[in-house]
């Protein structure tokens, strides 16, 4: 205690010699010895003993303040959780910077509203329903040689088994993609190193096709399912035609990562259900939870996908649903899938830096298991397994495992930083552990634990910068936990979870909590941090008349002057320019039952003036951001007098950005 306030003094007076010499003037017009009951007071001393702060929390403070105009130096992409969105956010401020509508609606960025956005939306409809949310879990940028690259991120929707594409020079979803071989997702979305493939793991086993058939004949008819869609970047888009997928057994396959470096070529997937269990619905059976737990050892899943790309090339397919697939028995027997036991339960498989290591973690085993990469490589050439009830090769545990790591209780998720340490999130810990990689990443013997930091509370994924690529940057983690409890203030029986930055760039076991953030809309599972300036972002679009699903020109692009009101039939076809601070024209007129196909050009150049566009009781709100063309269109079916307005404050004349839309009955 006593020491603390020592420690506190000397750091107050460090601070209040930094701030002379940055030429403030610690100690005026505050009053003498601290704030008064009016405020904070004005220097360092007074501010950190009227608000009772810590040494660590100063340092906290120091570590995470980024002053206005200042940039971040890294970005975190956040899973939305249930919001079926995507976060973005600057760390280490952790201030949000945007919210990227993907599987649902977002009104700010009129997602949903335009033709364009609304198709793409229906591109996730289930057999022909809308989905109007999503399970969000696992955001993946994609990369070039194992690294970063900047241009595009992916997003998978657990719950109903679907990816979606943002272009990271608009940060604007383009596409989504429905499965059409299972229901649910889970190990998704990862890229392969350069992003040739989009990969999409099931979880819940289903027949293929999520047909009907009895749990009875869950060993025969229910499958796992690895898809893997590929990416083209020139268009932008996931290509369904050449992608493919993977039958697996049907033992709930978890999460999934790439093979990179040493292991380039692989794929890497846990599972959690070897005793293929069916749950308390079948007579006799035992709830899953205990039913999924009852064998020591479930199935770390390898997959070699260059092979399975030849096999593709060579027809050994069968068409399901529009999807290739490259059936179990063939997977099995041609050198594709092989399986190794891992301990009890696992969750999270992470490919080291290198890629010659996996690093799984047992959720009901206090260690994390490492494969060497090099062992499974020896002992598929020496066709040394046995098989299991499929025909998969299945590797022997002691011939392919390389260490096993005790860290603590409920170990999940595992990142990497740049000084060779590996980071493991512990669930039942409520904790996050550092340990050494052995070599060559650590030269004194490696595979040790080093050191714990608590986390509040409940952690499940992890993130570092960059800390899933062949380069890791280090400094700092963000631990996603589940249950913030006391973290803050009390706002109703469902709270927040708690997003935890820590310092991770002294040695040893120093780590330090620095901030807490909020999340109060859904539960993010996994987020990835990139490098700012790795991102290359448009600050306005290229041209006046940008359509941003097809990135190019639109040819409905209005030009000024050109603006008019078109009458093809009963179909009125509306050109308007939208321009500080009116929309030209401002009055558009029809007869009921018309279809109206209104295209809107923001014809600003300006960064940021961006112009909203409502349509109250047609349900229209639009985003134009400075250059871009947007069209929506509808059948003016009840007749009356409406108003459209800007929903954007664009000007000191903003309320003045309205027209009247009229609809004679
Ligand atoms: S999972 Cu959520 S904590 Cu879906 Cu990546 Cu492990
Ligand atoms: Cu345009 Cu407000």
């Amino acid at each position: 205690m006593r020491q603390g306030r020592k420690r506190l003094a000397a750091l107050a007076a460090s601070m209040a010699v930094l701030l002379v010499l940055a030429g403030c003037t610690p100690g005026k017009g505050g009053g003498a010895g601290g704030a008064g009951p009016s405020g904070l007071g004005e220097s360092a001393d007074q501010i950190i003993k009227a608000r009772g702060l810590t040494p660590d929390d100063v340092t906290a403070a120091l570590k995470t303040y980024v002053p206005s105009g200042k940039y971040d130096e890294f970005v975190m992409f956040s899973s939305g959780g249930h919001s079926g969105q995507v976060l973005v956010i600057g760390v280490p401020s952790m201030r949000i910077l945007k919210i990227i509508g993907v599987f649902t609606p977002e009104p700010w960025q009129g997602w949903g509203y335009s033709d364009e956005t609304r198709e793409i939306l229906k591109q996730g409809s289930i057999d022909g329903k809308e989905i109007t949310w999503a399970d969000t879990h696992h955001p993946a940028l994609s990369e070039t040689n194992g690294e970063y690259d900047g241009q595009w991120l992916f997003i998978n929707d657990k719950s109903g088994g679907r990816v979606a594409v943002i272009d990271l020079r608009d940060f604007e979803t383009k596409q989504i993609v429905k499965n059409p071989l299972f229901i649910n997702d889970h190990g998704s979305t990862f890229v392969t190193p350069n992003t040739e493939y989009v990969i999409e793991g099931s979880q819940y086993s289903v027949p293929l096709g999520w047909e009907y058939a009895p749990l009875e004949q869950y060993k025969e008819k229910y499958r796992g399912l690895l898809t893997l869609y590929k990416f083209d970047r020139e268009k932008g888009r996931i290509d369904l035609e050449k992608s493919f997928s993977i039958e697996l057994p049907p033992y709930w396959q978890d999460l999934a990562d790439a093979g990179k470096g040493e292991s380039e070529g692989w794929l890497f997937l846990n599972s959690l259900n070897a005793e293929m269990a069916t749950g308390s619905g079948v007579q006799g059976q035992p709830f899953f939870e205990a039913g999924t737990a009852g064998r020591d050892m479930d199935y770390l899943h390898i997959v070699n996908w260059k092979k399975a790309e030849e096999l593709v090339r060579a027809g050994k397919f069968e068409t399901i649903k529009g999807m290739r697939v490259i059936r179990l028995d063939t997977a099995a027997k041609e050198g594709v899938l092989f399986l190794a036991p891992e301990p009890k339960s696992p969750h999270g498989v992470d490919v080291a830096p290198r890629g010659d290591y996996i690093v799984v973690s047992g959720k009901l085993d206090p260690h994390v298991t490492i494969y060497s990469f090099k062992k499974i490589q020896e002992n598929i050439a020496k066709g040394n397994f046995d098989r299991d009830e499929f025909g998969v090769p299945v590797l022997k545990f002691q011939d392919v495992m390389e260490a096993q790591v005790e860290l603590g209780l409920g170990p999940l998720h595992t990142q990497f930083d740049d000084k060779g340490y590996a980071y493991t999130s512990l669930f039942l810990d409520s904790a996050v552990a550092r340990w050494t990689l052995g070599p060559p990443y650590n030269n004194e013997g490696g595979w040790k634990l080093v050191g714990k930091i608590p986390v509040h509370y409940n952690v499940g994924h992890i993130a570092m910068p960059e800390g899933d690529t062949a380069k890791p940057a280090g400094k700092y983690l963000v631990s996603l936990n589940k249950w913030s409890i006391d973290r803050f203030l009390n706002v109703g029986p469902l709270l927040p979870q708690n997003f935890q930055l820590i310092d991770v760039s002294q040695p040893g076991d120093k780590m330090q909590l620095l901030y807490d953030m909020p999340i109060g809309m859904a539960e993010p599972h996994y987020a990835q941090i990139i490098r700012a300036d790795r991102l290359k972002a448009w600050e306005v679009y290229p041209e006046v008349g940008w359509n941003p699903g097809t990135q190019s020109k639109d040819p409905n692009a209005v030009e000024p002057g050109k603006e008019r009101v078109e009458r093809h039939g009963n179909e009125v076809h509306v050109y308007m320019t939208a321009i500080r601070s009116h929309y030209t024209p401002e009055k558009v007129q029809v007869k009921k039952g018309d279809k109206v196909i209104w295209h809107i050009t923001n014809i600003e150049r300006a960064r940021d003036a961006t112009h909203g566009f409502a349509l109250p009781g047609y349900n229209i709100q639009l985003s134009l951001e400075p250059g871009e063309t947007q069209t929506f269109s509808f059948v003016a079916d009840r007749s009356g007098t409406f108003t459209y307005y800007c929903t954007e404050f664009c000007s000191a004349l903003h309320l003045e950005m309205a027209g009247y839309f009229l609809v004679e009955p």
